[in-house]
């Protein structure tokens, strides 16, 4: 007779307070971590996600419930840690937040995982199965060959996108905000490309997002690397569109976007940050100082006469910016050549050098922790600049963002898109991409009533513009067009 399976529920919590990418089901991403847990979970045990992007969690029973959680998310694990924990149910947390911020989750959940599972994760469960599982595991680095094929199954229930996957770990360059380098290490781990190509291959979403923070990174021979991965992409057919994240070296090489963009490359996030050298240097962005800003448009046109659409990934509230430079950092994204536009609001995330100065210099005003990380999602302002008020931020903010994401700004953004890198995936792409971001950081917006924002990015109640009204019958037949192709590559996914 086969021995009854324990049970372990691996749940991604969302923070009820903004749900940002998870406010619809096009922005909702797999968890990539969980399925490298339930790849990790030996057979003896069953595996259920609970992904709060489109359901909430509520109590099931079970043996062990895991969560991930970015900080931001981090006090919704712990209420949902406290239901468990009520029941019984041994908790378990690992990921960045509990990688940056061990002591505190230390006090709120029963294991703590910090650093990368692969190492860790089946004593974990073995010092479980034999009743003395301890607070507190430290992962560290996992050696390139013991990362495992993500456990995909676990996804199926889950009407996801994109596939997603990961083909390298780690940066090098330990940019001020950004906590990559303290997680992942400073060097790259590269996984071998027929591996990668090998995984590639067991999924089936048309639509694929490559996590890695650099997509080509700046070792030696990494844009040959990129090549031969792109090139496989193609000789195997894995036929998909894809998207990625990039440093401004992705430009350099015209072979590199050549090969990226017949694999599929439809648009490529790249860390611009922002348009001024003094701007550049609060953020401690040193390989886009190297490169000069003047680089920028010149990368930006490469990139289109290859087809490719650029999302500028962009940050607002330098230390010493003041509001005249948010204004002339949003006429940068209107008229710098990006297509789709990621703006966020400087944020100290836990762990990175930036947190630790402004910690100490007392600069944080939402500082009340755990309770205040629910603010740490970069659409809100948490802490001011040399020239302005938290306040003062946030509300300039506003006015930024109403004017970039605006219904007619990014219809004209879609038909420049489509003018100049003559993919019409690129402009359907880009116009989703700006509604989508539009969506999240005027979230607070959303409603119903006269007054508000509906979801398609207009004031309830208002007129439409003639722009709006002209080109509507235009947008109309693209979307017939589209919707028609991507019922055709949607079939026969999971
Ligand atoms: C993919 C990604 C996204 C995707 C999310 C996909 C998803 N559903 O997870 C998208 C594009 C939506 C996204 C958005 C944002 N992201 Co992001 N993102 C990443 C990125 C590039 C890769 C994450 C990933 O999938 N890694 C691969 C997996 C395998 O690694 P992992 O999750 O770390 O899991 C390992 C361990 O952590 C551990 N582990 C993880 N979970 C668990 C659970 C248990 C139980 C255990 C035991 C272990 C464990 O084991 C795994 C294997 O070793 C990271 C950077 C990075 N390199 O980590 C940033 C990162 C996570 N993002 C970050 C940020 C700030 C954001 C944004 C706020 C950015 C913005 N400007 O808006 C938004 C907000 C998201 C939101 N809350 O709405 C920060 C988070 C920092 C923090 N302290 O929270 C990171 C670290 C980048 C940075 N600049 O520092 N992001
Ligand atoms: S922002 Fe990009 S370049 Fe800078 S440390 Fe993070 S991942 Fe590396």
């Amino acid at each position: 007779m086969s021995e009854k399976k324990r049970k372990l529920l691996l749940v991604n919590p969302i923070n009820q307070h903004r749900l940002g990418f998870s406010n619809d089901p096009s922005t909702s991403y797999m968890p990539l971590g969980l399925g490298i847990i339930a790849a990790l979970t030996p057979d003896n045990w069953e595996v259920e996600l609970i992904d709060e992007s489109f359901e909430l969690c509520t109590y099931k029973p079970a043996d062990m419930v895991g969560f991930t959680a970015f900080t931001a998310n981090a006090p919704r694990a712990y209420e949902l840690a406290a239901m468990f924990r009520e029941k019984g149910v041994h908790t378990v947390m690992g990921g960045i937040h509990a990688s940056m911020m061990t002591d505190e989750v230390v006090e709120h959940i029963d294991t703590t995982v910090s650093g990368e599972a692969e190492l860790v994760w089946p004593q974990v469960i073995r010092d479980f199965e034999e009743g003395k599982i301890k607070s507190l595991y430290r992962g560290g680095i996992t050696p390139i060959d013991k990362i495992p094929f993500v456990r995909r199954e676990i996804y199926k229930k889950y009407p996801y996108v994109y596939d997603l996957i990961q083909i390298s770990r780690g940066c090098p360059m330990g940019c001020d905000f950004c906590s990559v380098t303290k997680m992942c290490g400073a060097h790259y781990r590269e996984r071998p490309i027929e591996t990668v190509l090998d995984e590639l291959q067991q999924t089936n979403r048309p639509l694929l997002f490559i996590v890695d923070d650099h997509l080509v990174n700046t070792g030696k021979g990494a844009e040959e690397r990129a090549i031969n991965l792109f090139k496989g992409m193609v000789d195997r057919k894995i036929n998909k569109l894809w998207f990625g994240q990039a440093a401004m070296n992705f430009a350099d090489n015209d072979e590199v976007l050549h090969w990226a963009a017949k694999s599929g490359c439809t648009l490529i996030l790249l860390g611009i940050e922002a348009e001024t050298p003094a701007a550049l240097k609060d953020a401690k962005k040193r390989l886009n100082l190297r490169k000069g800003v003047d680089y920028y448009q010149k990368a930006i046109r490469k990139i289109h006469k290859h087809g490719i659409a650029v999302l500028g990934a962009m940050i607002f509230g330098m230390e010493s910016d003041s509001r005249e430079d948010l204004f002339n950092r949003m006429e940068f994204c209107k008229h710098s050549g990006i297509d789709a536009m990621q703006t966020s609001i400087m944020t100290p995330l836990p762990g990175t050098d930036l947190f630790f100065r402004l910690r100490d210099q007392g600069k944080i005003v939402k500082a009340d922790y755990p309770k205040d990380w629910k603010h740490y999602h970069f659409k809100e302002a948490v802490i001011g600049t040399s020239h302005m008020t938290r306040e003062e931020l946030q509300q300039t903010m506003r006015e930024v963002w109403m004017q970039l994401y605006k219904k007619e700004n990014i219809r004209k953004m879609m038909f420049r898109t489509l003018w100049r890198t003559r993919n019409f995936n690129a402009a359907y792409w880009v116009y989703g991409t700006n509604h989508n971001y539009g969506r999240i950081v005027l979230e607070d917006l959303l409603g119903e009533k006269p007054g508000d924002l509906n979801r398609n990015l207009e004031w309830i109640g208002k007129k439409r513009s003639w722009y709006i009204r002209l080109t509507n019958p235009v947008l109309t037949v693209f979307y017939a067009l589209k919707w028609k192709y991507m019922v055709e590559r949607f079939r026969g996914r999971y």
